[in-house]
């Protein structure tokens, strides 16, 4: 039916690019619900070009499963770059380590830098009434040379509430961002997308008035940090978040922004760079759509604007399984394709993902941690999943229910009997014992 309406097309506009006709919904298995810092459910909206149709609410904690926070600011001139995070200046990152606060009257060649004292400590913020008095625009002449941090402890209570088109619309022309960081008179919205962990893809960090202010608000080595009106947030896409690593060449999938369409990383896997990126930085392919990638993170800078319609307007909670494959559209890729959902079989080479892992092959799902590689197979599974892990010494194996409940833990397993598992989605966790880093991902047990 799809085919036939593209060739109808085709013959009637013959220049008309067939690729172009391609719409990748959004994947709701791809995020790291966990049903507390991430919980997802379907809801009525309206976008911003009048359609009605139906968004997925995301609502998060900002707080990342899959890595950790921090840190920000190093001690003392002499750390090194472990102790801090990183800074954005002119397409670099730099990192934050000692000796960069140490150089910042060298580096912006202004003698007024001096952020330590006679034994190299570093003049840091220590408290919450310090984060929120200078972690934001204004800051007072009180935190000059002060490497300013707002710790986790200091956010508590806070979700943010992002509502994403299940189906986005592309547009004719592009929506200028909103708020600060976006053009004058850019009626957009201001957040530029939302990362599988639930975290947000920010506006640029004003780090002018940062600098202005002789202070510096270096970013994690995730390109996040926060403040205490957002929580945690990222300003650059440093490769540290879950990604789907894609089939072919392509950069991987990192999250997707308001409208709906898919963000890649700014690389392919043979580091090339796409060289047809519109103004908005996306483009199409035949597998993907129209998607994005960032913008580099030297950049401070996700995507230039969106060329889809986002949601103005949400309405009540929505709950649909419009092709009747017993998968609502909270576990269905694609709700209007019964042979798609997460118990189908993959099958190649038809630019469909059929089984919702985000991959859209059948070759094993290899995931990343750390220079290490971690594949999960099957996918859906039915009585034993294989744990391939190569480059990790020691691992741990967490698996969680959706409810959040911790249901098995294993240190160096290779394998795992579902035999016992109720039919469902759970998370995956593999932490490196020795590095601290953690890999999530959404399996789905079915009998
Ligand atoms: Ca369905
Ligand atoms: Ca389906
Ligand atoms: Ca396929
Ligand atoms: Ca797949
Ligand atoms: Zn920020
Ligand atoms: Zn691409």
């Amino acid at each position: 039916m799809k085919k036939i309406t593209y060739l109808l097309f085709g013959a009637l506009m013959p220049c008309f690019n067939l690729a172009a006709q391609t719409v990748q919904n959004v994947n709701p298995l791809l995020f790291l619900e966990d049903g507390t810092n991430v919980k997802i459910t379907t809801i009525a909206c309206t976008l911003s070009n009048g359609t009605s149709t139906t968004c997925y609410q995301i609502i998060s904690t900002s707080t990342p499963t899959d890595h950790d926070m921090g840190p920000w600011c190093p001690n003392n001139i002499s750390d090194d770059a472990d102790a801090g995070g990183i800074w954005l200046e002119d397409g670099e990152v730099y990192d934050v380590d000692g000796a960069f606060i140490k150089n910042m009257a060298t580096f912006y060649n202004d003698n007024n830098w001096l952020m330590y004292d006679s034994l190299g400590n570093i003049y840091t913020t220590e408290t919450q009434a310090d984060c929120a008095a200078a972690a934001n625009p204004n800051v007072g002449a009180e935190y000059r040379n002060f490497c300013v941090e707002c710790l986790p402890s200091y956010v508590t209570g806070l979700t943010q509430t992002y509502v994403i088109p299940v189906k986005p619309v592309k547009l004719t022309q592009p929506i200028q961002f909103g708020g600060m960081g976006g053009p004058p008179g850019g009626g957009g919205p201001s957040v530029r997308g939302v990362a599988f962990n639930g975290v947000r893809f920010d506006a640029p960090a004003p780090v002018n008035n940062i600098l202005n202010a002789y202070t510096l608000a270096p970013f994690d080595d995730a390109g996040g940090h926060i403040n205490l009106m957002a929580g945690y947030h990222y300003h650059a896409a440093t490769g540290v978040s879950t990604k789907i690593v894609q089939c072919d060449n392509h950069a991987p999938m990192i999250g997707y922004a308001l409208d709906g369409h898919a963000i890649y990383a700014h690389t392919n896997k043979d580091g090339t760079e796409p060289t047809d990126l519109d103004a908005c930085l996306g483009h199409y392919d035949d597998t993907r759509g129209y998607h994005y990638h960032v913008d580099y993170a030297g950049k401070n800078n996700f995507i230039n604007c969106i060329y889809g319609a986002y949601a103005t307007n949400s309405g009540t909670a929505a709950t649909i399984d419009a092709d009747n494959d017993g998968f609502s559209l909270l576990n269905d890729c694609n709700d209007n394709n019964a042979a798609v959902n997460p118990n189908a079989v993959e099958i190649d080479d038809n630019n469909i993902d059929e089984n919702c892992d985000g991959i859209f092959c059948s070759a094993v799902s290899t995931y990343e941690l750390a220079g290490a590689s971690i594949s999960l197979y099957p996918n859906p599974v039915s009585s034993e999943l294989t744990v391939a892990v190569k480059g990790v010494l020691d691992y741990r194996m967490r698996i969680f229910d959706m409810n959040g409940r911790l249901v098995y833990e294993k240190d160096n397993q290779s394998a795992l009997s579902t035999e016992k598992m109720l039919n469902g989605a759970y998370i995956i966790e593999i932490t490196d014992l020795n590095s601290g880093q953690r890999l999530m991902k959404k399996i789905v047990v079915s009998k």
